[in-house]
């Protein structure tokens, strides 16, 4: 592919759009040619790690298999999109370290928005759910967000405009070669 590859991991609050500055940014990366791939709850709690769910222990298990994964499309010269809240800071520095190990740029978004911001916006209806206690174990409502102490990048979906945060994104990877 002639390009080095990187794991972007975002990471932030149901609802705080790290899949819609994903998806934007997958757009003006393919316009440019780059090969990159989105890995999300959409297509990876569906198929490889449907077994798991929302305890602590599954979420870690979560993240390390999709760190895993992104590990594999950075081997192959891509970048990989990795969007899930991953909300806690031991399993994202876990693959962190994977990735250092391997000589490979892991590059963490911290997709910053208030709860107040992410539960009005509730796409799903969500929030709604598990301030009913419908959804148990809802980060943010009745389970923990660890917010990144130092993120490669701090972004502000609840202030920034969509264009802005690709924009920094682009900017970043420009910096590290990485496009
Ligand atoms: C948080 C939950 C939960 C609980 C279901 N807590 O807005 P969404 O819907 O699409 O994003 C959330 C997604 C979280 O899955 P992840 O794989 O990203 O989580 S983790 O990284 O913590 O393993 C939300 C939905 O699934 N969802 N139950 N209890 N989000």
């Amino acid at each position: 592919l002639g390009q080095k590859g990187a794991t972007l991991w975002f990471t932030g609050l149901s609802g705080s759009g790290k899949s819609t500055v994903a998806v934007e940014l997958e757009g003006m990366l393919h316009e440019r040619g780059v090969a990159c791939y989105r890995l999300d709850g959409d297509n990876v709690r569906m198929g490889i790690n449907k077994n798991l769910g929302f305890s602590a222990e599954d979420r870690a298990e979560n993240i390390r298999r999709i760190g895993e994964v992104a590990k594999l499309f950075v081997d192959s010269g891509q970048i990989a999109l990795s969007s899930f809240v991953s909300p806690y800071k031991a399993d994202r520095d876990a693959v962190r370290a994977l990735h250092d190990e391997a000589g490979m740029d892991f590059i963490e978004v911290f997709v910053d928005c208030s709860l107040e911001a992410a539960e009005a916006r509730d796409p799903k209806g969500l929030y709604k759910k598990a301030r009913a206690g419908e959804i148990k174990n809802f980060t943010g409502i009745d389970d923990p967000y660890e917010a990144p102490e130092a993120p490669e990048l701090h972004l502000h979906s609840d202030q920034q405009s969509l264009e802005e945060e690709v924009n920094l994104i682009l900017d970043l990877l420009r910096e590290r070669g990485i496009v």
